[in-house]
């Protein structure tokens, strides 16, 4: 879709305040990326519809195109699988030859599972579940709008209750079979921080066979490689993915014989502060009670199981290998997943906001902004400039800023928010940006850090 042929109300600003010109900027971003009913979550490096860039795009577009934003996770739930999982990447046919690798010819899904949506082509994995709070800032936004809006807004999330519903259930079946209360990723990227230190002890046990051969388009839309995940990362990573082709993504064959089997805290946080979220959705749609009480097990369960991965000494929680049964000590924001998760006593509450509070996170004397670098430099696997070892993630951000605010840390939460905008006036919406400097680096124009930026100037005018 050429760019004038936008709808005209992206450039609205329906009650944003504009810092330092970045709600206009981050506005211009999300039309520039649309492609017909979805958005890319960046120019080139991404040009395919990622899921939980999707979920978080919907967020920031709740506040200045409601259609627009279920329309984009509309399009992204037109390729759930029959099993409930929403893929990580819908392919876009319109893409440019070359442009993405692994291709929907590699992943080949559709040829290789009955569950695989007949309409779209689609990757194998799943990503985060932000999908239900992205639904309910669409709800919140339009409640107390004109009656046109807000039966509309009712209508959408009727339509797609039991899809998240499915959804939900399918995490908590599927990637959950021995009722932990977390979530068991199969591959990095399904964590969303595809090369954080998390994964490297797990990743190191495994031997890579014959990858078939391959091309990384990534490193041409970076101004340098060091930026991206290095080659053997990406032989690891798509050795994985070969695994789950001779399994053809069934989940019994690939619990029964996958190397790489991780409960994810992140994505397991997500998942509760989702219920959450259709926990309310459940309420606006009138859903079964049956249903009702399935999803309060699903966030005390979760709850539970975060707190069985406590590491006093790290003072945060970490990932665990399924099958060496050990949990991954490592320092990264994914060990403030209890705050996301909420529901906090008093005391585990104290020791989260401690070690944000410290050298290993926002008080590290040396940093630009008092922002959490994605890996703590204390951490060995620490890289200020590569990807998830170091470098500083809006989206990150949002995501502690949006818990704190639940927690009522308020204060806590307004230096977050103020010090995000501040790096994104200053440095624009880059995909991430080195902790020291503040150097935007990745992908310029970066979809879900507009978005974020976007829910983070409208606090204050939504419940
Ligand atoms: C990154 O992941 C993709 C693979 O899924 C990649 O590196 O090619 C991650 O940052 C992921 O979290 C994000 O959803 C995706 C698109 O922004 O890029």
């Amino acid at each position: 879709m050429r760019e004038e042929e936008l709808p005209e109300s992206l450039s609205e600003q329906q009650g944003t305040r504009n810092v330092a010109g970045v709600n206009p900027r981050a506005t211009d971003v999300l039309r520039r990326n649309g492609v017909k009913s979805w958005t890319k979550p960046a120019p080139s490096l991404y040009p395919h519809q990622w899921s939980w860039d999707s979920a978080f795009i919907a967020l920031g577009l709740a506040h200045v195109d409601n259609r627009r934003a279920t329309n984009e996770l509309e399009a992204l739930f037109n390729a759930q699988w029959s099993t409930g999982k929403v893929p990580h990447i819908v392919f876009n046919p319109e893409a440019p030859p070359k442009s993405y690798f692994p291709d929907a010819e590699r992943w080949n899904s559709s040829a290789l599972s009955e569950h695989a949506p007949t309409g779209a082509r689609t990757s194998g994995l799943c990503q985060p579940p932000v999908h239900a709070i992205a639904v309910r800032r669409i709800w919140q936004t339009a409640r107390g709008k004109d009656n046109e809006r807000v039966a509309r807004a009712r209508a959408f999330l009727k339509s797609n209750y039991p899809r998240l519903f499915s959804w939900h259930r399918y995490l908590a079946s599927a990637r959950d079979p021995e009722g932990s209360g977390l979530v068991t990723i199969y591959h990095p990227w399904e964590s969303g921080t595809d090369n954080s230190p998390r994964w490297d002890a797990a990743l190191d046990k495994i031997s890579v066979g014959e990858v078939p051969p391959y091309t990384r388009y990534d490193l041409q839309h970076v101004t340098d490689p060091s930026h991206r995940p290095t080659d053997s990362e990406y032989d690891r990573f798509l050795w994985l993915l070969e695994l789950l082709k001779r399994a053809r993504y069934d989940e019994a064959d690939i619990y029964e014989r996958h190397p790489f089997l991780v409960k994810d805290v992140l994505f397991s946080a997500i998942l509760v502060a989702a219920n959450e979220a259709l926990l309310e959705i459940s309420e606006v749609v009138e859903a079964p009670r049956e249903d009702r009480a399935l999803i309060e097990g699903w966030i005390e369960r979760g709850r539970t199981g975060l707190e069985e991965q406590w590491d006093q000494e790290l003072g945060l929680c970490v990932d665990k290998d399924v099958l060496a049964e050990e949990p991954l000590r490592v320092s990264t924001i994914a060990g403030f997943a209890p705050l996301i998760a909420g529901g906090l006593e008093k005391e585990r509450l104290r020791d989260l906001l401690g070690t944000l509070d410290s050298e290993a996170f926002c008080r590290n004397g040396s940093l630009r902004y008092m922002l959490p670098p994605s890996t703590s430099p204390e951490e060995p696997g620490f890289h200020p400039r590569s990807y998830w070892r170091g470098p500083v993630w809006p989206v990150a951000n949002w995501l502690l800023w949006w818990s704190l605010l639940r927690m009522g840390e308020d204060d806590r939460a307004e230096v977050m928010r103020r010090e995000t905008l501040e790096e994104l006036s200053e440095g624009g919406f880059a995909e991430y940006f080195e902790p020291f400097t503040g150097e935007p680096l990745g992908s310029g124009e970066q979809s879900w850090t507009a978005a974020v930026a976007l829910d983070m100037l409208a606090a204050g005018d939504i419940g």
